[in-house]
């Protein structure tokens, strides 16, 4: 059986899984796509040597009876109501992160999602394919290195443009980390503080923070830092060490060829994010298109998990509005819905 897929949104991460499903990934076909730019899809069809219908409205899409999944890529703002129509429509959906703009229209997706009878939708959280993030998490469960005590993490982009504000720091490149982190440390967030240390000259503007630094407590006590650095000028960088009481975990980073040269030893810094997690991205749509393909759940990241994303990033922008000041986190029990994994 061939999948037939409809993507939503052809920028940076939709174009690249555009290429993903039509080049790496068996039995899949893109049937259509959609953007809001007019003329921007079909430019990278072109591009990419494919043909697919080209929709300027995505309802039609979803609507198309040769699309049995939607793979929702638009920007952020838009996931909500794209999500929402695929799944009334009843179809298969894969929705990248952040699921939605904020933990109440995760909580609205959720129950459309419920009315499904079934899990249909699974959260573009690609980190938990991401062989060394997986290797880390079976040696923290086999307790290699004791009880976590601490993770120290560092996540930088080489540049963002100006319209990626303070708050897309939180939402679309923290929110990795914190929808990761309690699934490693096997532990639920106590509390949340956000706070920005001294600027950047790089940031386009005045109003945007960058760095800011990120800081949770888990329930048991774990102690969790994430530097948040959008403009670091060097390159893309993603550093993650548990800290136990045994020993540390250390995430490697991508190998590259050294070089001797001209009186130097070096390694090159990747400077995209796309190439840094290729190989998570695959293992993911594979496991996603896997599983849809036969007409069963998709196992991956939930609707819920994006909830609980969504409700700590909200709780983030609200310590970073008010000066760093604590928030406390509490979570409702995952719904049996979305326990049985
Ligand atoms: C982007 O959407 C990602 O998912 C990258 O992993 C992240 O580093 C970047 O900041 C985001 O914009």
């Amino acid at each position: 059986h061939v999948t037939k897929v409809g993507i939503v949104g052809i920028g940076f991460i939709g174009s690249d899984h555009l290429h993903r499903l039509t080049k790496t990934i068996a039995n899949v076909e893109v049937t259509a796509v959609c953007d809001i730019v007019p003329n921007k899809a079909q430019k990278v069809l072109d591009e990419q040597g494919l043909k697919a219908k080209d929709y300027s409205d995505y309802h039609d899409l979803i609507n198309d009876p040769n699309v049995e999944v939607v793979v929702c890529t638009a920007s952020n703002e838009a996931h909500y109501e794209i999500v929402m129509a695929a799944l009334k429509a009843g179809k298969f959906t894969f929705c990248e992160k952040p699921l939605a703009l904020d933990a109440q229209q995760c909580m609205d997706i959720i129950n459309e999602e419920k009315k499904l009878g079934r899990r249909m939708l699974q959260v573009g959280f690609m980190r938990h394919y991401a062989p060394e993030y997986v290797q880390m998490k079976q040696m923290i469960d086999d307790g290699v290195i004791g009880n976590p005590l601490m993770v120290d993490e560092r996540h930088y982009n080489q540049t963002q443009p100006e319209e990626y504000d303070t708050s897309r720091s939180i939402i679309e490149t923290a929110i990795h980390e914190i929808d990761l982190d309690h699934w490693l440390v096997n532990d639920d967030y106590a509390s949340i503080r956000v706070f920005a240390p001294k600027q950047t000259r790089h940031a386009q503007n005045a109003q945007i923070k960058d760095p800011q630094i990120v800081m949770m407590e888990t329930k048991t006590g774990i102690n969790i830092v994430i530097e948040v650095f959008v403009r670091c000028q060097y390159g893309y960088d993603i550093k993650c060490d548990v800290i136990g009481e045994e020993g540390v975990l250390e995430l490697p980073t991508v190998p590259q060829v050294a070089t001797r040269l001209n009186a130097q030893y070096s390694t090159a810094i990747l400077t995209d994010w796309k190439a840094r997690f290729e190989s998570a991205y695959d293992i993911e749509f594979r496991d996603f298109i896997g599983h849809v393909s036969q007409e069963e759940s998709p196992v991956g990241p939930s609707a819920w998990d994006g909830y609980i994303a969504a409700v700590t990033a909200d709780a983030a922008l609200k310590s970073l509005d008010e000066d760093g000041e604590k928030q406390d986190l509490d979570f409702p029990e995952a719904p049996a819905f979305y326990a049985a994994k």
